[in-house]
């Protein structure tokens, strides 16, 4: 089945992933949550009933043991961050048109509804697992409790979740060599009841659904691995207090955190649906299809890449285990990197959400670089210089620069919008813009989104200069208004399609031509209905952010970087006791000639797309060029690698890591790679020995 294009005539729920209550937001997290407000906002535009919907994660082992740590309880460490997070998406421009929480009474119902209906439709079963537990704090391990090996690739992974390596999910029971993350000693595995979502009650459905699903490639094509393998059982319990207790009786179990965290973008759309006249819930989320392909309303998911198997796997089996609709797309986006490296919470190392207001910045602005910066799907870098080359192209130097002109022109000369008729040139370079929306929209591309107003505007500066309306007031003076007039249309066509990007300043616009009403209430069409005739002199929409205001701020993020390392330094010299003891084995100086050492030298490095970690390295060895994954992407600004010399293994076996072939090994030490070079002329090929 192929979906038909937006806009549809049934109800569309847009959703967010749900943020945990755990810490402070920077700008990084904000990437989804600013491009599924722009989605919801063009299918607005394009007449589409839409309710953009999310809430805050609020349980979960992370909250448990933080809310430990600061001595308060789950729910009213959760409960703060909740409020703020509540008080920072509007900010940035982020409408929900409901925010809510997992731990709300409305999610506690549906959730336990969810689970009655698995139950009922024989999807649950209890089974005896082994579970890890720590002997010293008596103690159950779930989750993040306990970390260990990853039984799949080997790298360090936590309870349920291998975030550093493969990336999988993992159930309770299967990581190898357990440690306890509250004592640190090594845990044991004991038996223990559960209960589980059979999952493969679901595989010949989800192998269908996944056909169907529209959203971003990633989401679509990962998942398939799993879908087409053997489906494991999802164990949907924990032996922890915060969370949503188990329904039927069992209670010491909570629900595991994935099963009612999803749960919430039903009850969020509940809680708007009760709030409105015009919107039903369960018009949405209710199969209003078949057992084989569920239908109802349009379902777009906007998530962050690490959660993809939860939406496309798990998700659309809880949904339909339960008789409710599946989702239609679900758009999976890419890292957001702060100037080329990995945000790092722990050091420092971000631009907070708040940091970015209380610098007076706009919202829009961010909105804007953050969205356009590359397509959803790659990652994407946020840096003070690349806001700036941004705000200072594409909104001062294209966009805000046409439509002053055009207004500044129109204003002075004719007070407003001049009476002529809209060249059959411009309506239709208007057209074409509206249709570059709606694309968009049906691509799942925001980034098509905030560049649709600026290519528009650009083409206007391009009609403006091709035509010199100021020769002409004298000269041709018809020929003049008529240039003005669709200057005009072409500034009000860029307000009704910067809208979604761009709300605040859309707003503006729209008060600067004189129009009525709200910009937030028209369909794209408005672009081409006739502006007011009369507006007031237009105001500058943006600024330039000068060099010492972005040099400023780089200098801030810096400080604040260096601060935290420094003090991360003093730390690494107090545990000098942590150095791991020299290996016991001796190695002959014949095993150690067999290593085929030599200098190299970086000519580029690039993130691998979808890797948390992976770059893909070209490095001239002399002899020739070679291929090298490394495990740098988050530690090193891989833009400023070209030219560095490192030291390689050049004998090493190949190996494929995410899909890409390292012919190679770079030398680095600890675990911020520091990489080895060369001090003297030692030039690419020579052996290091
Ligand atoms: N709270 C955050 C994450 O894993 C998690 C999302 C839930 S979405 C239903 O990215
Ligand atoms: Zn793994």
């Amino acid at each position: 089945m192929s979906h038909d294009t937006f806009p549809t005539d049934r109800p569309a729920v847009v959703t967010c992933g749900l943020p945990y209550a755990n810490g402070d937001l920077h700008v990084g997290h904000l990437r989804t949550y600013v491009s599924g407000d722009a989605l919801a906002r063009a299918l607005r535009r394009l007449g589409q009933r839409t309710a953009f919907v999310c809430g805050s994660d609020m349980h979960g082992t992370p909250i448990a043991v933080n809310a430990a740590k600061e001595g308060v309880s789950p729910e009213a460490f959760a409960l703060e961050y909740h409020e703020q997070y509540e008080r920072t998406f509007p900010r940035f421009n982020v409408a929900f048109d409901n925010y809510g929480h997992t731990h709300d009474e409305t999610n506690t119902e549906l959730t336990r509804e969810f689970v009655r209906s698995w139950i009922d439709n024989d999807h649950v079963e209890q089974k005896e697992i082994q579970v890890a537990y720590d002997p010293e704090a008596d103690q159950w391990l779930p989750d993040r409790f306990v970390e260990g090996t990853c039984p799949y690739c080997g790298e360090t992974a936590r309870g349920d979740e291998c975030d550093d390596g493969c990336q999988r999910h993992l159930e309770p029971g299967e990581i190898e060599e357990p440690v306890s993350v509250i004592t640190g000693n090594a845990a044991e595995y004991r038996a223990r009841e559960h209960k589980f979502l059979r999952l493969s009650d679901f595989q010949e459905y989800l192998q269908g659904f996944i056909d169907r699903l529209e959203g971003t490639e990633n989401a679509k094509n990962q998942p398939r691995e799993w879908i087409e393998g053997e489906l494991q059982d999802l164990c949907i319990t924990r032996d922890m207090d915060w969370g949503i207790d188990y329904p039927e009786g069992e209670e010491d179990l909570v629900l595991y955190v994935w099963v009612d965290a999803p749960i919430e973008y039903v009850a969020s759309t509940k809680q708007y649906s009760e709030r409105v006249d015009d919107f039903d819930w369960e018009a949405v989320w209710k199969n209003h299809g078949t057992d084989e392909e569920p239908d109802g309303g349009e379902i777009v998911h906007i998530i962050g890449q690490d959660i993809i198997q939860h939406h496309t796997v798990f998700w659309p089996a809880m949904l339909r285990g339960a008789d409710y609709n599946e989702p239609r797309a679900v758009m999976a986006c890419g890292f957001v990197n702060l100037a080329g490296k990995a945000f790092s919470t722990s050091r420092n190392r971000a631009v907070w959400a708040d940091d970015y207001l209380d610098a007076g910045l706009d919202p829009d602005l961010f909105r804007y670089q953050i969205i356009t910066g590359s397509e959803f799907e790659a990652d994407v870098n946020f840096s003070w210089d690349a806001l700036q080359e941004r705000v200072n192209g594409d909104l001062v130097g294209t966009l805000g620069n046409f439509i002053y002109r055009s207004l500044l022109f129109a204003h002075r000369n004719y007070d407003g919008t001049p009476d002529a008729a809209v060249s059959d040139e411009v309506s239709e370079r208007i057209e074409a813009a509206i249709a570059q929306v709606e694309d968009s929209v049906n691509d799942y591309s925001v980034r098509g989104l905030g560049q649709a107003p600026v290519e528009l505007a650009k083409f206007g500066n391009e009609y403006i200069q091709r035509h010199e309306p100021w020769k002409l007031t004298d000269e041709d003076p018809a020929t003049a208004e008529q240039v003005i007039r669709d200057c005009v249309q072409l500034a009000k066509a860029c307000a009704v399609l910067m809208q979604p990007v761009l709300p605040g300043k859309a707003a503006d616009l729209w008060a600067q031509l004189g129009e009525d009403g709200s910009v937030d209430d028209v369909t794209l069409d408005a672009a081409l209905e006739a502006p007011p005739e009369t507006f007031d002199a237009p105001e500058e929409l943006f600024e330039r952010l000068e060099d010492e205001r972005v040099e400023a701020l780089n200098a801030d993020l810096e400080s604040r970087v260096e601060a935290a390392e420094s003090a991360d330094e003093d730390d690494d010299t107090d545990s000098d006791m942590d150095l791991e003891p020299i290996a016991d084995d001796r190695i002959s100086f014949d095993d150690f000639q067999a290593l085929d050492i030599r200098v190299g030298e970086i000519l580029s490095a690039e993130g691998i797309d979808g890797a948390d970690k992976l770059a893909r390295l070209e490095v001239d060895i002399g002899v020739e060029t070679r291929q090298i994954v490394a495990g740098i992407k988050q530690l090193h600004d891989l833009d400023s690698l070209a030219g560095k010399k490192i030291v390689v293994v050049a004998n090493l076996e190949k190996a494929e890591l995410f899909g890409v072939e390292s012919n190679g090994m770079l030398l680095a030490a600890g675990d911020e790679a520091d990489l080895l070079t060369t001090h003297g002329d030692a030039v690419p090929g020579t052996k290091v020995q």
